[in-house]
């Protein structure tokens, strides 16, 4: 990913924080807000297009869903080995779409990418052989995300695979505090301040609902997956794979 502007969204006190957006201002300083408050966020790209160049078949279609500014879309496109792919990648918020347009279309690459405007819940998956949902589930509203993951799984082809990064709750209390203050400390050595910390802390406590790694992992199984397997894990911050 491009280097962006810094992230100072939370920086000065706000009167009132509001619930959080992807908002023109958002996308502005997307690469630099993820890369300092997402732990490991560099090595699961990479292995989103490592998990690419193995899964992906001839003739097939990839979806990458909350594309943002298409980081996955892009290794997707440098790992995949087949040919006569097509990756789509999909976000709700126009902005983002905007300039996910512009930055996947200044880089060259074999397979052909489409960046569309519309809410994951509302479009077809059809002849996949990856999804990839980073960091995006953990947005949808928790009753519709067992419809959304039965409605990718219809659409993979048998072997197919689906990536899904999220943050994550640790069922146990003590375990759960430990894992959220060393995120905190993870974002102080990042340069955020304790404002900072807070605000966006309140300005995501009711747009982002964490799930426990077991309550997805039961989900996936239900929705028709045959295998899964969490690959990664820092703090309370993981991603995993679930094969059809
Ligand atoms: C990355 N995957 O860099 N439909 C479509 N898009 C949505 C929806 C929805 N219902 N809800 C949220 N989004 C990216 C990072 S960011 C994660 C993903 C984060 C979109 C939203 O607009 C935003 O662009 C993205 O999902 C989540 O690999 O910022 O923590």
């Amino acid at each position: 990913m491009t280097s962006s502007k810094p992230d100072l969204i939370f920086s000065n006190k706000q009167r009132q924080v509001k619930d959080f957006t992807f908002d023109a201002q958002v996308v502005d300083v997307f690469p630099d807000m993820i890369s300092r408050s997402v732990p490991g966020y560099n090595t699961i790209i990479d292995t989103i297009g490592r998990l690419s160049q193995q899964y992906v078949t001839d003739h097939s279609n990839i979806y990458d869903l909350g594309c943002s500014l298409g980081a996955a879309t892009l290794a997707m496109r440098q790992g995949i080995q087949s040919d006569h792919c097509r990756i789509i990648g999909v976000d709700n918020s126009a902005a983002m779409v905007d300039r996910c347009q512009r930055h996947v279309a200044a880089f060259k690459g074999q397979t052909p990418v489409e960046i569309i405007e519309a809410d994951v819940l509302d479009i077809a998956i059809e002849n996949a052989s990856m999804v990839v949902l980073n960091f995006t589930l953990q947005f949808i509203e928790p009753d519709k995300r067992e419809t959304l993951l039965a409605n990718i799984a219809n659409g993979l082809n048998p072997g197919g695979i689906l990536v899904i990064s999220d943050k994550m709750i640790h069922p146990d209390k003590t375990c759960n505090q430990t894992l959220i203050d060393l995120h905190h400390d993870f974002k102080r050595a990042n340069g955020y301040s304790e404002l900072e910390i807070a605000q966006k802390r309140t300005a995501l406590e009711n747009v982002m609902k964490p799930d426990a790694i077991d309550v997805h992992h039961e989900r996936l199984s239900k929705a028709g997956f045959s295998h899964s397997s969490t690959w990664f894990q820092c703090f309370n911050f993981f991603s995993l794979f679930a094969i059809k």
